[in-house]
């Protein structure tokens, strides 16, 4: 079964999974009845300055491949509709960037202001990893804290360890867009 984290729980995915290479990082959402949000998962790839070594480290539905060929986004979902996974990224450590030390996933809502939405019209989201290989189910961390006033949320990051890649549940809600997003990490 699963590990299902909480909000700023741990995993050491290099430690448990030592085997895991090819994951696939899937999030899933679903929204009110009769309220229709379109929501984006984007990537941010970071150096050890935090900050993206060139723009093309930013995977999000208008770049859905980092150069190092090891992050990928399977495209855009306008609606969240069903109860599989809404927007899937593909992730493959064994070729990434060796100057890489944070993945960050992020999902924000399209349009929020002009639309006025908040993650308040949400009835549930998650973001779960899978191993590709074996098709197994390692992780899945439910949004279990307050964000209905936020617009943002930075879902989880795997970070670079000495001793290996962690996922880290980290949950932090924010009102600054993608485009604050790419402000902070590009
Ligand atoms: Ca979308
Ligand atoms: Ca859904």
């Amino acid at each position: 079964m699963a590990i299902s984290l909480k909000k700023g729980g741990t995993f050491n995915l290099t430690k448990k999974e030592p085997a895991l290479t090819k994951m696939m990082i899937g999030l899933g959402w679903e929204m009110k009845p009769g309220k229709n949000i379109d929501l984006d998962a984007s990537v941010f790839l970071l150096g050890s300055n935090g900050k993206v070594p060139v723009e093309e480290y930013f995977v999000f539905y208008n770049n859905l491949k980092s150069p190092d060929g090891s992050v990928q986004h399977t495209g855009d979902n306008r609606t969240g509709a069903g109860d599989d996974d809404d927007e899937m990224i593909l992730a493959n450590l064994g070729i990434i960037n060796p100057n890489i030390k944070d993945i960050v996933v992020t999902v924000s809502i399209h349009e929020a202001e002009l639309r006025m939405h908040k993650f308040g019209l949400l009835q549930q989201a998650y973001i779960r990893i899978v191993d590709v290989d074996s098709k197994r189910e390692i992780l899945r961390y439910d949004l279990d804290a307050e964000f209905n006033d936020y617009t943002d949320v930075e879902f989880g990051r795997l970070r670079l360890e000495e001793d290996g890649w962690h996922f880290i549940a980290s949950g932090i809600g924010s009102n600054i867009g993608l485009g604050g997003y790419v402000d902070m990490y590009a």
